[in-house]
């Protein structure tokens, strides 16, 4: 398992999905679009960018961006699994990964690579490091993007690690966007009340299982710390904090520490979002008053391009762990049947779209699935599509979810709406603007009618033993790659109507 981001690269450039680029790119919108056109180019092999020479920076500092991306390798290597694998199996590795809890470990301030260098006071200047305009109509220019911001909450001490994006200020002040119910927001606005300043840690390039689980909500009551030690199957080292009270992690390239004084705001965004679209404009946010930065030598701040997919950065990330905790909660609340679950990250970086593959057992089962995956945690936010498949339907191949929608569902009978549903102040079609944050789910039945099931036209399938003679002699053929594997082969038995 590797021990740090640059461990990771390392592993990432072994095979072949690193791109170094030496040549000097322009930090305002040029280091983004290029990232955003290697993405549309190269769709899911698009590489891992690291520029080494970004124009007004010294070269010590670089700037790493599609870290993850779409790239089910660069996932493989972050959850320490071989890269072979289907998407199925990151997804049923998620599964268990998640339920695995590992506390983080203190280790002393002298083995912390993050000690090599140290501003304090009036050393303090934020401007050292790159930090990218992403789109032309952003606001500023943000150091955090891909990053973990640590705050502890002041009921309980839990430190949370959430990703929220930071623009520049100024030298030693921040622009810090969390929006409302998320755990950082909730700490800050209970330390205000107090009347006393927040505490916060920003993180900028973490590993990447920090990370994975630092962008997407985990329970409340659990620190995120946990689930990333969990995912990596070794706890993240930690050190103290030389200005917090926070602990943070040891071997991250930069880690800016401060406070969050009381209705301390100043103006910040627009920002271009995970949906493609600009989202909340130009306004008043809180601000980080900088009190220390330690940092790596050669820091390397990440980068997270929000776009449409193939370009945004936690879309698959996004795919895989949704997927499994929707999975791990139908099966906890004992619904039977479940066969698979996969949310599209193309669907706005996988938060628009759920498919279910599932085997019918009794009347109404499609309808208790889709209300279900459309409700529990995971599944609640955003989420604009649900669709219920049939477990000969693969549902991580969207050409059969596409068949099944277009063969198994009548949309007059096989669609409702839930209403007045979690969404976003990000969602484009809720207009005017204060309609937001209410949303809509379709659930979409696209399995043969319960009714008629007897009745239903019978699909087209080969026997099995006509495949396996196949199969035997397929590359005597001609063809190189394995057959494909099928869901469902003729089982035809003649059976008497039971009603
Ligand atoms: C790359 C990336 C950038 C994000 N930026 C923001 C942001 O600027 N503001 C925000 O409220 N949420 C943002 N999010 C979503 C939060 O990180 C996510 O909801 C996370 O779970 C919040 O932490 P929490 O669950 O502890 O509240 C971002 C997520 C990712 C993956
Ligand atoms: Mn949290």
């Amino acid at each position: 398992m590797y021990k740090d981001l640059r461990d990771w690269l390392q592993q990432v450039e072994e095979i072949g999905e690193l791109k170094k680029v030496s040549q000097q790119v322009n930090p305002e919108e040029e280091l983004t679009g290029i990232a955003y056109m290697a993405c549309k180019t190269l769709k899911e092999k698009a590489p891992a960018l690291l520029f080494e020479n970004i124009k007004g920076y010294d070269q010590q500092s670089r700037a790493l961006i599609n870290i993850l991306g779409p790239s089910v390798n660069r996932l493989a290597l972050a959850m320490g699994l071989p890269t072979d694998l289907k998407i199925k199996d990151y997804v049923e590795a998620a599964r268990k990964r998640i339920d695995n809890r590992i506390k983080p470990l203190e280790i002393d301030q002298k083995d912390a690579p993050i000690n090599e260098n140290v501003m304090t006071g009036d050393e303090i200047d934020l401007t050292r490091f790159p930090a990218p305009k992403f789109w032309p109509l952003d606001g500023g220019n943000y150091l955090g993007t891909a990053d973990a911001i640590i705050t502890k909450s002041p009921e309980d001490s839990l430190l949370n690690v959430g990703t929220f994006r930071l623009m520049v200020q100024n030298k030693n002040q921040l622009g810090f966007y969390a929006s409302p119910g998320k755990d950082a927001r909730i700490h800050y606005e209970g330390w205000w009340k107090r009347n006393e300043p927040c505490e916060i840690a920003a993180v900028i390039g973490m590993d990447p299982a920090m990370f994975i689980t630092s962008g997407w909500e985990f329970a409340k009551n659990v620190s995120e710390y946990e689930f990333a030690g969990g995912i990596k199957g070794e706890p993240i080292e930690v050190v103290k904090g030389i200005a917090t009270d926070l602990l943070v992690p040891a071997r991250a390239e930069i880690v800016i520490e401060g406070v969050l004084r009381p209705h301390n705001y100043m103006p910040e965004g627009g920002f271009g979002e995970f949906t493609g679209y600009y989202g909340r404009p130009q306004a008043e946010t809180p601000v980080i008053d900088v009190k220390a930065i330690r940092f790596r030598n050669n820091p390397i701040v990440t980068c997270a391009l929000m776009a449409e997919y193939p370009a945004c950065e936690h879309a698959l990330m996004v795919s895989i762990i949704k997927s499994a905790l929707i999975m791990n909660d139908l099966e906890k609340i004992g619904i039977p049947g479940i066969k698979g679950v996969y949310c599209y990250p193309a669907a706005a970086a996988s938060y628009g779209m759920i498919v279910v593959s599932m085997e019918q057992k009794y009347a109404g089962h499609v309808s208790q699935v889709l209300s279900i995956a459309s409700q529990v945690a995971a599944g609640a936010y955003y989420t604009k599509w649900v669709v219920a498949v049939e477990e000969d339907v693969n549902p991580y191949d969207i050409n059969q979810v596409l068949w099944a929608m277009s063969t198994r569902c009548n949309p007059v009978d096989d669609i409702d709406i839930l209403r007045n549903t979690l969404s976003t102040w990000l969602d484009p079609t809720q207009n005017p603007a204060d309609k937001r944050p209410y949303g809509s789910k379709a659930l979409i039945n696209a399995c043969r009618e319960h009714k008629y099931l007897h009745q239903f036209a019978k699909r087209t399938r080969m026997r099995k033993e006509t495949y396996d003679k196949i199969a035997e002699k397929w590359n005597e053929l001609g063809f190189d790659a394995s057959p494909a594997e099928l869901e469902t082969y003729e089982d035809f038995v003649e059976q008497k109507k039971i009603f």
